[in-house]
């Protein structure tokens, strides 16, 4: 099956940071899964170039819009490699072919009778790129988001009939109640188109940098709209030589942040029902990383850089960290001072060390080679429907629910080796076969979680699949027992070494 999923393409009007890793990385998390059980996998992220929020942050540089977003697309980009996102391709809404698409597309959607001519009289905030009702505003003319103060506009632009999709996307919401995740934000979309859908701008006149409207070259196209529709033009042109659309359209999941909520709930099924195009199947919403924790720890000091985390402790602690802390769709902080405490107690202790307590056993007591046995009924039992547990969450892109789920078991594996006491049994040659079954156990164990945990720590999982002898990570593997015992074990360094405090800055 074909399973497509994309992030927000992201504002090349500032630099990367922790919100956007987070998306990229569990959206990476799914696609990864998502191979390993054999679906035929598109993950696109990329950056959103025109419009008010860059062509006002390049005025501010004092450089052009497009040398603005040629310099901080490169950034993204890098992002997206240091964080190890596996994404098959990155748009730039600033590609000539995603322009065509757009013109297009908002050619037929006025030859459908679904665009009109009409004058804006209102707030617009130039940093959401979105226009505000009197009764949002803050202090009567503030953005209630970027605290800005707004200047009431009035120009003539063209409108996209939203109203005339109210019904229809009552009937989408009824129909499928779970095409918006979580169910609380269902609730919050829903509200809001029974609250009444207005119709809103399809252009700007007031700018340049953009997708110029093919019958008025007097105006663009209004960047939500131009943004929106990457996701369907990305496939039209990610390979070369090959139109992926019908191979992957319509998209499986977006995924997204609360922020931006009505535009992809709302206004982005409208656009698609106008132009005529199947609608994707889902779209998740998660909640905010807040960053505004201020206790200091030792090695990171007191602000949660993402950049300056992978440096220090690697890629996938971080990775960890941020799917581990916050249950996915919820709001949660994350800060330094908490980022250690995972890294010492699960990462180094839970899982780190048991991995090299049991590779050790296997090499003292068995010469490296994992004994053939069967394995423990108990831990059979334990880890008995986990694949299917972290499969159902993760259809249903409940990406920390999936990892509590593997992570429990990293735990009950813990204690099946502390409790067994293998170190016992291997001082006693009566019972030989005893210990055969626990160190087969403990590494069968190690290698199932370490397949489910690949999506998330890929590098760490990777390391400690080679070094069981057992390299096959597809989800089939993943089922206790699959692998039996007869392999020779490798070395494996420290997986999650100690990290000294940082020497203080004398800056
Ligand atoms: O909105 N916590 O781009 P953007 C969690 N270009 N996620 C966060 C976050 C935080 N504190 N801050 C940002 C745009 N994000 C548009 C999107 S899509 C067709 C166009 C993540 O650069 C989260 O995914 O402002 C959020 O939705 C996105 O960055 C907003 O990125």
């Amino acid at each position: 099956m074909s399973y497509y999923i994309t992030t927000p393409i992201y504002y090349v009007n500032g630099e990367p940071h922790l919100g956007h890793v987070y998306t990229t990385v569990a959206a990476d998390v799914l696609a990864r899964h998502m191979r390993q059980r054999g679906e035929d996998v598109f993950f696109l992220t990329g950056t959103d170039e025109h419009g008010e929020p860059v062509a006002q942050a390049a005025e501010r540089e004092g450089v052009t819009p497009r040398d603005l977003a040629d310099r901080n697309a490169e950034r993204f980009k890098a992002v997206a490699t240091r964080v190890n996102a596996t994404n098959d391709f990155f748009i730039r809404t600033s590609d000539p072919e995603h322009h065509a698409v757009v013109s297009e597309i908002v050619t037929r959607l006025k030859a459908g009778g679904h665009v009109y001519e009409g004058t804006y009289e209102g707030f617009y905030c130039p940093r959401c790129a979105d226009f505000k009702t009197d009764s949002e505003l803050v202090d009567g003319s503030k953005c209630p988001i970027h605290l800005i103060e707004l200047e009431r506009e009035k120009e003539d632009n063209w409108f996209f009939r939203l109203s005339a999709f109210q019904e229809p996307l009552e009937r989408l919401y009824a129909d499928h109640p779970e095409w918006v995740l979580p169910s609380n934000r269902y609730n919050e979309a829903l509200s809001f188109i029974k609250g009444g859908l207005r119709d809103f701008s399809l252009s700007r006149a007031r700018i340049s940098w953009g997708v110029q409207i093919p019958w008025d070259p007097d105006q663009v196209v209004y960047v939500w709209v131009d943004a929106l529709f990457n996701y369907y033009s990305a496939l039209a042109y990610a390979r070369q030589g090959e139109d992926l659309t019908d191979r992957f359209w319509p998209a499986t999941v977006h995924v997204i942040a609360k922020d931006i909520l009505k535009f992809h709930a709302v206004f982005w099924p409208a656009l698609l029902m106008a132009a005529e195009i199947e609608l994707p199947k889902r779209v998740f919403i998660h909640g905010y990383l807040l960053m505004d924790d201020h206790k200091m720890s030792k090695s990171l000091g007191n602000v949660l850089d993402p950049f300056h985390v992978m440096d220090v402790y690697g890629t996938d602690a971080l990775r960890y960290y941020l799917l581990r802390e916050v249950a996915f769709g919820q709001d949660g902080s994350v800060s330094p001072e908490g980022f250690e405490n995972r890294y010492n107690t699960e990462l180094a202790n839970e899982y780190g060390n048991l991995a090299r307590r049991v590779l050790s056993m296997i090499a003292s007591y068995r010469d490296g080679l994992v004994p053939e046995a069967d394995p423990p009924a108990e831990l059979a039992r334990e880890l008995a429907g986990l694949v299917e547990e972290v499969q159902r969450c993760l259809d249903r892109v409940e990406v920390s629910g999936a990892l509590d789920a593997i992570w429990n078991r990293v735990r009950a594996l813990n204690r099946f080796v502390q409790e067994s006491e293998p170190w016992k049994a291997a001082k006693d040659p009566e019972r030989a076969g005893e210990l055969d079954a626990v160190l087969l156990g403990a590494a069968e164990g190690l290698r199932v979680v370490s397949v489910l945990l690949y999506p998330y720590i890929p590098e760490t999982a990777v390391k400690l699949l080679t070094a069981l002898g057992r390299e096959d990570r597809s989800l089939d593997a993943a089922r206790f027992g699959a692998a039996g015992g007869g392999a020779r074990i490798g070395e494996l360094g420290q997986l999650f070494p100690k990290v000294e405090a940082a020497e203080p800055s004398t800056a």
